[in-house]
């Protein structure tokens, strides 16, 4: 099939998710054309699949608010009328639910033909953002006009039934890991560089936005070092990283936290980790903890959302409630300080990753692409 990926470009979950499934189905022959305002970071690979549309957004005195929108909106007209594509998948829904709406009319008034639009929610399209009153009424309008629905946890779904009035059907593909790449052996020089000394290693994972709660890693991370040599590992940024330097320094674990950035080979830093901490106020699904647990770290999260559909307390590591940082710490000093539970956590973790494998999880996209076939046998 021809089919127009459109998301984020940036380290947000909701991209990276985007730039896999178009790689994955890039390379099981359908042509993948990425419509975004700049390359994805995970579109690292060359294929003759995959074609990528950049959405310029001229800028002219007059906008101090240039019109992204209204470029995307031309961009997909564009690209459905130039390359013919079966089908449009919007990943987030603000604006790119709304912007697909208004292509697929452009395109239905030009030529009759009718393109369907899948939109699929992330989690603060729905939970923070989608639900300010300033975009409700469009979010609830173009996720309607949607053809198919999808929601990356049961959580969102209900969240997402529980705060706009849909009509429809949402159906939950969850989230995807491809566990092969992330089934690494640890680079032993680079554990010696972070750990020389065998401390232990936690790592934190995100855009350090408020929803992390950034603060409870570094407190959990402060009650660990407490018990047993341990270093932490901050992969990202964003704003909450100078909060949580200052914490480390009052806490006296400073020089034990390294501040890595953003990275692309979350595989090669999670295999040198012991622990993933993701104490999150709310995640959809929380795509950076079954990334850990492919690379059979355990995870420390709170039950918020949908992690308790991807993190199984006391399987694949614990969970607790938003806030309680005692218990993180809890769970994380027992897991740490004994060897064998914690071997037998990272092989429940690795384990249980293989659900949400790729080879599983892309088939589900698929099948909801081929309800929309033009051809038969759908090419
Ligand atoms: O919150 C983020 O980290 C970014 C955001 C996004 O859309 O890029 O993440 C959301 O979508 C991810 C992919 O589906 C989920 O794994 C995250 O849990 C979700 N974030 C929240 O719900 C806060």
């Amino acid at each position: 099939m021809r089919i127009g990926i459109v998301c984020y470009p940036t380290f947000g979950g909701s991209g990276v998710l985007a730039t896999e499934l178009g790689k994955a189905l890039a390379d099981k022959g359908h042509s993948v054309h990425f419509i975004t305002y700049q390359q994805p970071v995970r579109l690292n690979v060359f294929s003759a699949n995959i074609y990528y549309h950049e959405v310029r957004v001229p800028t002219y005195p007059l906008f101090d608010y240039p019109p992204y929108e209204v470029a995307l909106a031309s961009t997909m007209v564009d690209v459905i009328l130039n390359h013919d594509l079966d089908l449009l998948h919007v990943h987030y829904a603000i604006p790119h639910a709304s912007a697909a709406y208004m292509a697929k009319q452009i395109v239905f008034k030009k030529t009759g033909r009718n393109v369907p639009v899948i939109t699929t929610l992330h989690g603060t399209d729905i939970t923070l953002v989608g639900r300010d009153k300033t975009y409700e009424p469009v979010v609830t309008f173009s996720i309607n006009e949607s053809d198919a629905i999808t929601a990356v946890s049961k959580n969102l779904r209900e969240e997402t039934y529980h705060s706009f009035e849909i009509t429809k059907d949402i159906e939950v593909i969850y989230n995807f890991v491809d566990v092969n790449r992330f089934n690494k052996k640890a680079i032993d020089a680079f554990r010696k560089v972070i750990a020389p000394n065998g401390e232990k290693v936690l790592m934190h994972a995100s855009n350090f936005r408020k929803v992390k709660r950034i603060p409870d890693v570094v407190k959990v991370f402060a009650s660990v070092r407490s018990e047993m040599p341990a270093k932490l590992l901050m992969v990202g940024d964003g704003p909450e990283r100078p909060i949580a330097e200052e914490l480390g320094k009052q806490y006296g674990v400073f020089d034990d936290i390294r501040f890595v950035g953003k990275q692309e080979q979350m595989e090669e830093i999670l295999a040198i980790s012991d622990v993933f901490l993701l104490p999150s106020e709310y995640e959809s699904f929380g795509l950076s903890a079954l990334e850990a647990m492919a690379a059979s770290v355990p995870v420390i999260s709170t039950d918020a959302g949908g992690l308790i559909e991807i993190n199984i307390h006391g399987v694949t590591g614990y969970t607790a409630k938003v806030g309680d940082v005692a218990s993180m710490s809890e769970f994380a000093i027992g897991m740490l300080s004994n060897e064998e539970l914690l071997a037998k956590m990272k092989q429940q973790a690795f384990d249980h990753a293989q659900k949400f494998d790729i080879q599983n999880i892309v088939p589900q996209y698929e099948k909801l692409y081929s309800r929309f076939c033009r051809l038969e046998p759908c090419a």
